[in-house]
């Protein structure tokens, strides 16, 4: 077997027009465009709003290309285009191969006979999308699928044609590799790893397909490399069997993140002659176990998540492409937005049904890092059409992107879409005396009911298949039920309810929720110039795609703080606020554990510059949020169920063994003045909560001391303070704070540095940030009581020294916000 790419430099131009520019394959149009400096970045300022042409616009792609003569001489030479986006027409010496229609699917094609010595000719010729959807919504209008109507009929991620956090430029181009394959004598067509655990042993086999044009006597081969390098093999005849297995005697479990390790198995499978091999592939794997258990109990059915036998407390995000152009994501960018979703202590992303199947490179770190991943089809939020045509081509789609996913250790289910049941029962898509609607129905009922589960069952039957998200998995039954099955809760945030709200909710796995925050200031500067710095000015209601966002972002703003004194305040206190309202929820909802199996924020990050839901923004800078999420997703984590005068201390633990620990608690003024103490022995149950103490200070605070007084609550381990908590019981707005006088001391041990971090007095929601660096600290939006110090580490930035991160390094609190 033999490779030889095309990705690399082409030419691209209008079609029609004879200037052609070079652009980078994979890659796409607009990119091509803005490097070569023929538009402006599309995610500065509104610039976006004049580059909708070149969605309007049919462009050619072209290269050419010498074949290596080792893979001219092969039997059989095949053009891969892992993905076009969306409508191609692919030509080869100007042999037309094929129209496409599917920027999800793989086209492959057989071109011995086409390709000569020498230079080649390979052109793709798009056709404007935006220009074949209006048409198409023109014949047949659709609802929903994207803020540009007309998406669903093209098989084109949802969040190209606009969303309530992203740009509205429909990309085109190849979004993927191009290459050359060459076999002779046979290749593998299809290759199939799977596992199973027994009595402590695992087995791993192969099963292959084999597309074989000459006889001969092949083998199959399975090599599996152990962690610590030790070889297993076997060799079958081909003509005996298509499968091979090797059974593992001391398997090492992965486990996902905070369970334990994620030791990972390196396997080869090849297909050979003699010593040759025709095919191969390599994969890397771990080995574990992995379903949803679904149980009766007392509120319904349960849905929880079960790893190695163990059941999971799923705390994790929904992910979103990590730039809207998914084409010039880097691997730093990528690895560094899941390194920080391990960090806050993740073991779950949710890919998103309006997204994209991800890339390779994206599971293949979750594998490494233990996050399990929910895998939507990429449907959202649409009714799409129902003829054969576009059901063959999705079956299409579905069976690709299931063979290329399904070895993944870390994909932990298959999920139809992402809120269209809830749209046929809830949003009035439903119209039972409209012949039309009732045939786009049963279209979605034969979809995501038979189709795709049977696609999952025949090439994946390893992983479960959920109808969608939210479901309770009873076609057209109470997608919202709290009973069974998985949740969206949008009333904080579309709805208007405060951050109390939370607590009346108890579904049995919540994989959405939210509240927006604008992005830290230096990445505002990055879209918004200082005569925009006001957030309703033009620019920030640009970058702020959810309705009058900024307006429900200062609603809730105004019942939790007082009146921002400036624009750079106002950006503090929406993140602090988005931090405080997710914590409220996640407490609450680790707390109810026995019930409620896991918390997916919405949503873990962004594609470009913008207000949004997100806890890590577009350059991957962490939000308040996702220092908060680091808190409340510890194994071990301290919260107290607060209710007016009454604080309840809970642990909550995802430890897999008892833990002992020592609760600390005080009543105090905000100068530190301590009322009451006391401490409690705690020995926290494994994969569980486990209340404390409960104490009423109803004697103790009354209207005339509230606003002075506040609850702490500290774990400690021996003489180790694991974590503390502060509860009020006034509004953080009605507060007597006063100046903390906050004191940094700062110095570098072995390359870390070390914040010391001092208040006289209650200093809410500390921020640390040194000007000029990007830091990711251990700890930041903390609150220090009085009296007290806080210590906290962030990584020397390259080329800094102490002396300079001391005169760059600031601090403030919530008294400084107004
Ligand atoms: C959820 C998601 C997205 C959306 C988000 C915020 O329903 O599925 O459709 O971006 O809400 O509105």
């Amino acid at each position: 077997m033999r490779e030889q790419s095309l990705s690399g430099s082409w030419h691209i131009r209008q079609v029609g027009g004879d200037e052609w520019i070079t652009g980078a394959v994979p890659g796409d149009v607009h990119t091509a465009l803005l490097a070569a400096g023929r538009i402006p970045d599309p995610y500065v300022g509104d610039n976006e709003k004049q580059l909708l042409w070149v969605s309007e616009t049919d462009w050619e792609y072209r290269r050419m290309f010498t074949p290596d003569p080792l893979v001219l001489n092969e039997e059989k030479v095949y053009l891969v285009c892992d993905g076009l986006d969306t409508l191609a027409d692919v030509y080869l010496n100007g042999k037309h191969l094929a129209h496409t229609d599917n920027m999800y699917r793989q086209y492959s094609f057989e071109v011995k006979n086409l390709l000569k010595e020498g230079e080649n000719e390979i052109r793709v010729v798009f056709g404007a999308p935006l220009t074949f959807t209006n048409q198409k919504q023109k014949e047949m209008p659709m609802i929903g699928g994207g803020d540009i109507l007309g998406g669903p009929h093209l098989r084109k991620a949802p969040y190209h044609f606009g969303w309530d956090w992203g740009p509205r430029l429909p990309p085109i181009g190849i979004w993927k590799d191009v290459r050359l394959e060459a076999y002779s004598a046979a290749r593998m067509s299809d290759v199939h790893l799977r596992q199973k655990s027994e009595n402590g042993k695992v087995t791993v086999w192969v099963e292959v397909e084999i597309a074989e044009w000459t006889t001969g006597d092949r083998k199959l081969q399975l090599r599996i490399t152990s962690p610590d390098g030790e070889v297993q093999e076997t060799v079958v005849s081909v003509k005996e069997s298509k499968s091979a297995a090797v059974e593992i005697e001391n398997p090492q479990l992965w486990w996902p993140n905070g369970y334990g390790e994620q030791p990972l198995y390196q396997v080869e499978v090849a297909l050979l002659v003699g010593r040759k091999a025709l095919d191969q592939r390599h994969y890397q794997i771990g080995l574990r176990t992995v379903e949803i258990r679904q149980q009766p109990d007392q509120w319904g059915e349960s849905f929880t998540f079960v790893i190695n036998g163990v059941p999971i407390f799923a705390k994790g995000a929904d992910w979103i492409p990590a730039d809207y152009f998914t084409t010039r994501i880097s691997d730093e960018l990528m690895e560094g937005l899941l390194r920080s979703s391990v960090q806050a202590h993740m073991n779950m992303l949710r890919v998103w049904g309006g997204g994209l199947y991800e890339e390779d490179r994206f599971y293949d770190l979750c594998d490494r890092y233990g996050i399990l991943v929910w895998q939507d089809f990429t449907f959202a939020c649409g009714i799409y059409p129902a003829d054969e045509a576009f059901h063959a081509n999705v079956r299409e789609e579905a069976i690709q992107n299931v063979r290329r996913l399904r070895h993944h250790t870390s994909l932990a289910m298959w999920c139809g879409n992402n809120e269209m049941e809830q749209g046929w029962v809830e949003w009035g898509w439903n119209k039972p005396q409209d012949a039309d609607n009732q045939r786009l129905k049963a279209g979605y009922d034969r979809m995501f009911h038979h189709m795709l589960p049977e696609v999952v069952a025949a090439n994946d039957p390893d992983h479960f298949y959920w109808p969608s998200s939210a479901s309770s998995n009873i076609a057209f039954s109470e997608p919202s039920s709290q009973a069974r099955g998985d949740c969206h809760y949008w009333d904080v945030w579309h709805g208007r309810k405060p951050f109390t709200a939370y607590r009346s909710q108890f579904p049995r796995f919540m994989s959405e929720f939210g509240f927006q925050a604008l992005p830290p200031f230096e990445t505002i500067k990055t879209f918004a110039e200082p005569k925009d710095w006001n957030m309703t000015s033009y620019i920030m209601e640009h970058h702020q795609r959810s309705g009058s966002g900024n307006g429900l972002m200062i609603g809730q703003m105004t019942d939790t703080f007082r009146m921002p004194r400036d624009f750079a305040s106002l950006v503090y206190l929406s993140m602090i606020l988005q931090a405080e309202g997710i914590r409220y929820g996640v407490e609450h909802w680790r707390r109810n554990m026995n019930r409620v199996s896991g918390t997916l924020i919405w949503q873990l990050n962004d594609c470009w510059q913008v207000a949004s839901w997100a806890s890590l923004d577009y350059f991957g800078r962490w939000k308040a949020l996702h220092y908060a999420a680091k808190r409340f997703y510890e194994p071990l984590m301290l919260s107290v169920e607060d209710t007016n005068t009454v604080m309840a201390v809970h642990v909550t633990s995802d430890l897999m063994t008892a833990t002992k620990a020592q609760v600390k608690w005080r009543l105090e003024e905000l100068d530190g003045k301590v009322l009451e103490q006391g401490e409690q022995a705690v020995t926290a149950a494994p994969l569980a909560d486990t209340p404390v103490v409960t104490l009423d200070f109803a004697a103790k605070v009354t209207d005339a001391n509230k606003r002075r007084t506040i609850f702490v609550a500290e774990l400690w381990q021996g003489d180790r303070l694991l974590t503390s908590k502060v509860s009020l019981f006034a509004a953080n707005k009605h507060l007597e704070l006063v100046d903390p006088e906050l004191k940094v001391v700062v110095h570098e041990e072995q390359g870390q540095l070390i914040f010391e971090v001092t208040a006289k007095t209650l200093a809410r929601f500390v921020e640390l940030s040194v000007e000029g660096a990007d830091l990711v600290f251990s700890d930041n939006y903390f609150d220090i009581p009085a009296g007290q110090t806080v210590s906290v580490m962030a990584t020397m930035p390259r080329r800094w020294n102490e002396n300079r991160v001391r005169k760059a390094t600031r601090v403030r609190s919530l008294y400084q916000s107004y």
